[in-house]
């Protein structure tokens, strides 16, 4: 099994303890830091997969994402740069009713990388909340929100709808897996990216 295959395995299974140090072998053994995250994110698929088919539980997702978080610790730098801000503030969360963070976590730190300061909301962010951290952090230019669950994408309409209704300057970006273009359009995001690396290159074009 090959150093990537492992941290794959042990991500889908919850080791945190062993999974920071097998990112460090499979990045010591020359793999790229996209290619093991990428390995990572392929877990958590097997993982809602079992999830879905009712061979795991809540806990073990839990687990599986934790170890996961550790992981992208260890890529956190090689992956993030450190890129100056120079794009004004993006204020970024997980919407109302939601508590998933790890894709959100990788769109802040790809923003972040594109230049921008992050002001980093976490998860259950209520619509009212990104509007009153616009208005209480300097240059915010972004606001971008995440949304993982079929039963908060509502959440997510109402986010955008009540940052658009403030009249506040700043352009919003969504995703998250269950966010296609379309829905993104017809609530009136300004834009929409399927992944962290495309947000960040979405972010950057939106706020020119
Ligand atoms: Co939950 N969960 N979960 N979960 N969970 C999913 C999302 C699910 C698909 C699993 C499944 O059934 N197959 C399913 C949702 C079904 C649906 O609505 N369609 C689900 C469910 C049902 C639930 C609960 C309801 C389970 C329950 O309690 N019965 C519950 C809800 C809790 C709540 O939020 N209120 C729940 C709970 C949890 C845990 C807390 C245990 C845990 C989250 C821990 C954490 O985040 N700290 C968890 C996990 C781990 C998952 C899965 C397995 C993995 C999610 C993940 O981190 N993926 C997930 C299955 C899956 O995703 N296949 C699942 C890796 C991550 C990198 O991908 O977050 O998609 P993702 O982010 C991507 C893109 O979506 C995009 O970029 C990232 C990649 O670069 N992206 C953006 C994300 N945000 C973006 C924002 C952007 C642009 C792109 O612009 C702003």
């Amino acid at each position: 099994m090959s150093k990537i295959e492992e941290v794959k395995a042990k991500v889908e299974i919850g080791k945190s303890k062993l999974v920071p140090g097998l990112v460090q072998e499979a990045l010591d053994e020359g793999n790229k830091p996209e290619d093991i995250l990428q390995a990572m994110v392929d877990s958590m698929s097997v993982v809602g997969e079992k999830f879905s088919a009712g061979e795991i539980f809540v806990p073990e997702m839990l687990i599986a994402a934790k170890a996961m978080s550790k992981g992208v610790d260890v890529l956190r730098p090689l992956l993030a740069g450190d890129g100056a801000s120079s794009l004004g503030t993006c204020v970024i969360g997980t919407v109302a009713g939601d508590l998933h963070d790890i894709g959100k976590n990788l769109v802040a730190m790809m923003i972040e990388s594109a230049g921008f300061t992050v002001v980093d909301l976490g998860v259950d962010v209520p619509a009212d909340k990104f509007v009153a951290a616009i208005k209480e952090n300097e240059n915010v230019t972004l606001v971008a929100c995440s949304g993982l669950l079929t039963t908060t994408m509502p959440a997510l309409k109402e986010a955008v709808a009540t940052i658009k209704a403030s009249g506040l300057n700043v352009k919003v970006i969504v995703g998250g897996a269950p966010v296609t273009p379309e829905y993104a359009a017809e609530i009136g995001a300004d834009a929409y990216a399927p992944d962290a690396g495309s947000a960040a290159v979405k972010a950057k074009e939106i706020v020119a």
